[in-house]
C-alpha cells in the first residue's frame, strides 16, 4: 500500500505541479479583485457589528474624564528635523529625557526607524521654544486641541454623552470644545503645547527609513503635571454623579523635576478620588508612554487597583507586564506584535492584577482604601482591537464595542468618518492563533463576522481586525479616540 502511493506520487507529481503552477496563474488575475471584495466585506460587517447596539441619546450618559490638557502643534518630523539643521546621528539611543540637540536625535532616530510611538519630556526650555518656534511657520503644520484627557472627552461627547473634563485651560481653548464639555479647573493664559512629529510609513532621515506611520511626541508642560484641575474637579463630581470616571494623562509627571514627596501627594490624592467614587461606576485608567521607573510603581501602587478597566497600546502592555513581573521598564517593543502574544500579555496582567487584587484584599487592605478587580482591558493595536472582560462584570455589548473601536482606529488615522475601503488595508493575517502555547486553537478571520469572540477561564476575549488606514492623516490621538469609542458602547 505504501509503496504504491509512493509511485502514484512520483507519477502524478508532475502533474500535481502543473496544476498547481495553472491554479496559481489562474488565480493571480483576480486577486486583487478578490482582496477589495474581502476588505468591503469586513467594512461592511465591522459597520453591522458596532450599530447593532446604539447610545441612549435622551438620557444621555455621563462621564467625567481627567485630566489636564494642551495645545498640540503637528508637524511632518523630518521637515522640522531639516529646518533646524539637526544632522541624524549615527548612534540610535534610548533618553528618559531630553536635554539638547544630540539627545534629541539620538532619542528620535531611536523610535523612528522601527516606527513606534514614543512620548518625552524635554527638560532644557531653551531648546523646546526653539523648536515650538521653528514649528509655527513649517509649511503643512496644524494646530489641535491635545491631551488625552480632552481628546477621549471630545470623541464621547461626538459619540452621545454628556462630560465632565478636568483640566485648566485657556479660555480659546475651552472656547473650540463641544458643548457637551463641562470644563472643571483653573484658568490659566498660556497653555502648555505639545509637539507632535508625525511621520508616514517609509519615510527617510538620513540613512533610517521608518517601517511603519507613527509619531514622536515631545512636550514641555508647566501646567499638566500638577494635575492643577483636581481639586474643582473632585468639587463638581459630587453633583456630576458620572455613570464613569476616567482617567488618563499621567504620564505628564513621567521624568518631571518634581520636588521630593510631591508626585505621591498627588497621586494619593486621585488615588482618593478614584477610590471614593461609587463601587458602581466604572473607573477606567488610559495608559501611556512611560519610562521613569518610579512613576510606574506608584501607578501600581495608588492608580491601577482603583481602575477597573485599562486601555493602552501595543507598547505599554508589555511594559506594564514587565514591571508587574519585577522586570526593568521594556522602552521599546514590537510595533506590530501578532495577535497571540499579545493574547498571552493580556491574559498575564489580567491575572496577575486581578490576583494582587485578591491579595489584597485579603489582607484587608490595612489603610482601608477601597480596590477593584479588574474587569476590562483593552488593548489597541495597528492590526487589530482585543478586549478582555470578565464575564458578569458592569460592561456590556463587547463585540460591538471592538467593532467599533477598530473602526474607530481608521477614521482617526484616515481623518474622516466615512472609510473609504480604498485607502485601507488588512495587515492582520487570514487566521490567528489564540495563544503562543503549542497546539493553541487557530481563528479564521471570517469576513462576514470579522469579530472574534470567545469564552475562556472567567472573561470573554474579542478580536477585530483593523482596516488600517494607508493614507495618514494623524497618529497622534488615536489610542484615546479608539479607547473612548470602545468605552462608550460599555457603559
Ligand atoms: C539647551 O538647548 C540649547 C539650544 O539647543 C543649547 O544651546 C544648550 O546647550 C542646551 N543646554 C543644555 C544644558 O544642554
Ligand atoms: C534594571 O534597571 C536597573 C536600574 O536602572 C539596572 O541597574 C539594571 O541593570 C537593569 N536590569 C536589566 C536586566 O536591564
Ligand atoms: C484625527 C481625528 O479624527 N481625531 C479625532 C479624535 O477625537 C477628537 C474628539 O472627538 C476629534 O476632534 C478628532 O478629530
Amino acid at each position: 500500500m505504501e509503496g504504491g502511493g509512493r509511485v502514484s506520487w512520483i507519477k502524478y507529481g508532475p502533474l500535481v505541479s502543473l496544476f498547481v503552477v495553472f491554479l496559481a496563474l489562474w488565480f493571480r488575475s483576480p486577486q486583487n479583485a478578490g482582496l477589495d471584495d474581502r476588505l468591503d466585506t469586513v467594512l461592511s460587517s465591522l459597520l453591522r457589528a458596532e450599530r447593532k447596539v446604539g447610545i441612549n441619546n435622551v438620557a444621555r450618559p455621563k462621564v467625567a474624564v481627567g485630566f489636564g490638557g494642551c495645545v498640540d502643534l503637528i508637524v511632518d518630523a523630518v521637515t522640522l528635523l531639516n529646518k533646524i539643521g539637526l544632522p541624524p546621528t549615527d548612534q540610535p539611543l534610548h533618553h528618559n529625557y531630553i536635554e539638547n540637540e544630540v539627545q534629541l536625535a539620538q532619542s528620535f532616530s531611536y523610535f523612528f526607524a522601527p516606527g513606534a510611538a514614543a512620548e518625552r519630556f524635554i527638560l532644557n526650555d531653551t531648546l523646546f521654544s526653539e523648536l515650538v518656534e521653528a514649528s509655527r511657520d513649517l509649511p503643512g503644520n496644524r494646530w489641535a486641541v491635545g491631551g488625552n484627557a480632552p481628546v477621549m472627552a471630545g470623541r464621547m461627547a461626538t459619540e452621545g454623552c454628556d462630560v465632565l473634563l478636568g483640566g485648566s485651560f485657556s479660555p480659546d481653548f475651552t472656547d473650540v470644545l463641544s458643548q457637551h464639555i463641562t470644563v472643571a479647573g483653573n484658568i490659566v493664559e498660556e497653555p502648555d503645547i505639545h509637539l507632535i512629529l508625525e511621520y508616514p510609513s517609509g519615510a527617510s532621515w538620513g540613512h533610517y527609513i521608518s517601517r511603519r506611520a507613527n509619531r514622536y511626541i515631545v512636550h514641555s508642560d508647566d501646567h499638566n503635571p500638577y494635575l492643577a484641575s483636581m481639586q474643582e474637579f473632585t468639587a463638581k463630581l459630587e453633583t456630576f454623579k458620572p455613570d464613569l470616571l476616567v482617567v488618563g494623562g499621567l504620564q505628564m509627571m513621567d521624568n518631571f523635576p518634581f520636588q521630593s514627596g510631591e508626585r505621591d501627594a498627588l497621586l494619593s490624592r486621585l488615588a482618593n478620588i478614584m477610590s471614593s467614587s461609587s463601587a458602581q461606576i466604572g473607573v477606567h485608567f488610559e495608559m501611556a508612554s512611560f519610562v521613569e521607573e518610579s512613576i510606574m510603581e506608584d501607578l501600581l501602587h495608588y492608580v491601577i487597583p482603583h481602575a477597573d478597566s485599562l486601555g493602552m497600546n501595543e507598547q505599554e502592555l508589555p511594559n506594564l507586564l514587565s514591571l508587574l513581573k519585577g522586570a526593568n521598564i521594556t522602552v521599546l517593543s514590537d510595533p506590530n506584535p501578532r495577535v497571540a502574544t499579545v493574547l498571552d500579555q493580556m491574559r498575564e496582567v489580567y491575572r496577575i492584577l486581578n490576583q494582587r487584587y485578591k491579595d489584597a484584599t485579603a489582607e484587608g487592605e490595612a489603610y482601608g482604601a477601597k480596590v477593584k478587580p479588574l474587569t476590562r482591558l483593552h488593548v489597541h493595536t495597528l492590526a487589530f482591537q482585543a478586549m478582555i472582560v470578565t464575564r458578569g462584570s458592569q460592561w456590556k455589548n463587547t463585540m460591538s464595542a471592538t467593532a467599533k473601536a477598530s473602526l474607530t482606529a481608521n477614521r482617526h488615522v484616515c481623518g474622516s468618518n466615512d472609510i473609504d475601503p480604498s485607502k485601507a488595508r488588512l495587515i492582520m493575517d487570514d487566521s490567528f492563533s489564540v495563544s503562543r502555547q503549542e497546539g493553541s486553537q487557530r481563528i479564521p478571520l471570517q469576513e462576514t463576522r470579522p469579530v472574534s469572540c470567545w469564552d475562556e477561564a472567567d472573561y470573554e476575549i474579542c478580536v477585530a481586525p483593523v482596516l488600517v488606514c494607508t493614507e495618514v492623516y494623524q497618529t497622534a490621538g488615536g489610542g484615546d479616540n479608539i479607547s473612548a469609542a470602545g468605552l462608550v458602547l460599555q457603559i
